[in-house]
């Protein structure tokens, strides 16, 4: 008879329980903290529902909690005992701090799978280099450059040669200085897999050549 009365509830029925009560807490000095029920900070929380027991101890300090789909807060001027029920939402980071001393008493934790931005992309550096007699491409270290890795890189191009100029050819890349007059240059590339090579186009003898893999 039981069993046949609590089959027909529907689950909808069901209360939501918070996950977790987590205790916030401002002043009276000029501290703020949000923790765990065992006393640890709350840096990360699983996305869901908690309640967010507050005490604020404080006549000059508030508790003001903030981020995606969530904005509470106690009064500055007044002490204040109060629970809230909030929702953390995945991918999201919350802050809290006290308005009136943003900048120091402050926190903040992550939901769920927060996203973390894309590396910057590793520049490298080659020194391409000519003058009337000579031409080269060097790596960082000085070396003359064999083999270097694919990827993108800032060359320092340094056409010393009042009638030569550096010519720079291979996959995906085809530049070069003026051969009249000298200049300076920074060229940012990115080389492939393959063969590249330099030359002078006024000498022939002024040419070399390295590989990316
Ligand atoms: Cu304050």
């Amino acid at each position: 008879m039981i069993a046949a009365a609590l089959a027909v509830l529907p689950a909808a029925a069901a209360p939501v329980q918070p996950r977790e009560t987590l205790r916030a807490e401002v002043g009276p000095g000029f501290t703020i903290f949000l923790r765990h029920p065992d006393g640890t900070a709350v840096t990360h929380l699983e996305p869901g529902e908690y309640e967010v027991a507050v005490e604020d101890k404080a006549i000059d300090h508030n508790f003001h909690l903030l981020g995606s789909g969530v904005e509470q807060s106690t009064p500055v001027e007044t002490p204040a005992t109060v629970t809230w029920t909030v929702n953390f939402a995945d991918g999201q980071t919350y802050r809290f701090q006290c308005d009136p001393h943003a900048t120091t008493m402050r926190g903040s934790f992550t939901v769920g799978t927060v996203p973390q931005p894309p590396p910057p992309p590793i520049v490298r550096r080659l020194s391409a280099t000519v003058s009337a007699v000579a031409i080269s491409m060097r790596t960082f270290s000085g070396a003359k450059a064999r083999v270097v890795a694919a990827g993108s890189y800032r060359i320092a191009v340094r056409d010393s040669a009042k009638t030569q100029n550096f010519h720079l050819t291979g996959p995906g890349v085809n530049r070069k200085t003026a051969v009249a007059g000298t200049s300076r240059a920074t060229w940012n590339v990115r080389l492939r897999a393959g063969k590249y090579s330099y030359r002078s186009d006024k000498k022939r003898r002024l040419s070399g050549a390295f590989t990316v893999r």
